[in-house]
């Protein structure tokens, strides 16, 4: 639902909107405001450079591999690069993590240190780059809970301790989606003006669900359950609802897709190497702050057995199987998981 403008016909920029939300927060002292406004600003950064993939300079691999083992892309880096100089030098952020590094990424010593903590997936869905589709960025922010210049156990905090989360959207427009924990609203970027619009305000995932998103090339490494879960989905029994298969390929348009039309993506864990037995999607990176969005608007995220946000993070790159969307759709996946492994 197209919404830039109020009933009386105001245009509502995001940045009138996190301000308003924020006089609903009694104390707040405008630091969050400021910290999403620069969240809002990169993404900007990187939506310019994204809208432009297909010219040489920023085009390619890097010849890198990050902790994942995937390639680098030059574009990684430069999504990479750009969020964490948004936030090093704002006195907003303790510290921050990605998902392109091993390790937590402390403030430099010249800098100040904030309040909050800002994790990062800086660009999901590199992979299709080279095929010109979807990318996305992911973050969450939480409260430093610990003394000092802040240290890995403020980055391991269960999903409950979310403060704000949301994703940025390069497709065929650029969008920003996030929450506070008061709903969850959705910006169109206008690159005339360079502002983002409200274009989908207090999004609900449908009653109805159209689609599910998983990738079927991984079939035969699914357990038992899950693989009559997705029969299910299909139609193969009386009380199915029949849904559309679509598969992007990129989280963040899979999860948005859903999100608007309703219904469910998921990476389950797979038997092929012990390093995916847990699946292959993070915990920190990806599952929480989408599992935090999907609530916020209605639905749930879970492991299979339990919800994605009271897990406990043991450590930053931290794997999980994921199910995320309509509620009734995910919570059906645990029923099967439960009774048939
Ligand atoms: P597969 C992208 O690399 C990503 O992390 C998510 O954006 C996406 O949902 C998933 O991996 C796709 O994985 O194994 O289906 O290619």
């Amino acid at each position: 639902m197209m919404a830039a403008s109020d009933p009386q016909g105001q245009i509502i920029t995001i940045e009138r909107h996190i301000l308003e939300e924020q006089s609903s927060f009694p104390g707040a002292t405008g630091t969050l405001t400021n910290l999403l406004y620069d969240i809002a600003l990169a993404g900007k950064i990187i939506a310019s450079k994204t809208n432009r993939a297909g010219l040489v300079e920023i085009l390619g691999r890097t010849g890198d591999t990050n902790i994942q083992g995937e390639e680098v892309q030059k574009l990684d880096r430069f999504a990479d690069a750009t969020f964490f100089r948004m936030n090093d030098h704002t006195g907003r952020v303790a510290l921050m993590a990605s998902e392109e590094h091993a390790d937590i990424l402390p403030i430099p010593d010249k800098y100040p240190t904030g309040k909050y903590i800002l994790l990062y997936d800086p660009l999901d869905g590199s992979s299709n780059i080279d095929y010109n589709i979807c990318l996305g960025t992911i973050f969450s922010v939480y409260r430093k809970i610990t003394d000092g210049r802040g240290s890995l156990e403020d980055c391991l905090q269960k999903g409950r301790q979310v403060v704000a989360a949301g994703y940025l959207l390069y497709g065929t427009s650029t969008m920003l989606v996030y929450s506070t924990g008061r709903g969850v609203n959705g910006f169109t970027l206008d690159p005339a003006v360079g502002e983002f619009l409200l274009s989908h305000p207090s999004i609900r995932f449908p009653k109805t669900s159209h689609y599910y998103s998983v990738n079927q090339g991984n079939e035969r490494f699914w357990s038992e359950g899950v693989r009559t879960y997705t029969g299910w989905l299909q139609g193969r029994e009386n009380d199915s609802p029949s849904l559309s298969a679509r598969y992007v390929g990129s989280l963040v348009a899979d999860f948005h897709r859903n999100l608007l039309a309703g219904g469910i993506f998921y990476y389950p864990a797979d038997t092929r190497e012990p390093g995916k037995t847990h699946g292959k999607l993070r915990l920190l990176y990806e599952a929480i702050p989408l599992a935090f969005l999907a609530e916020q608007a209605g639905g749930c995220g879970s492991d299979g057995t339990q919800n994605i946000l009271d897990i406990s993070p043991q450590s930053l790159h931290q794997r999980t199987p994921f199910f995320v969307g309509s509620r009734d759709l995910v919570e059906r996946a645990e029923a099967y998981i439960q009774k048939l492994g």
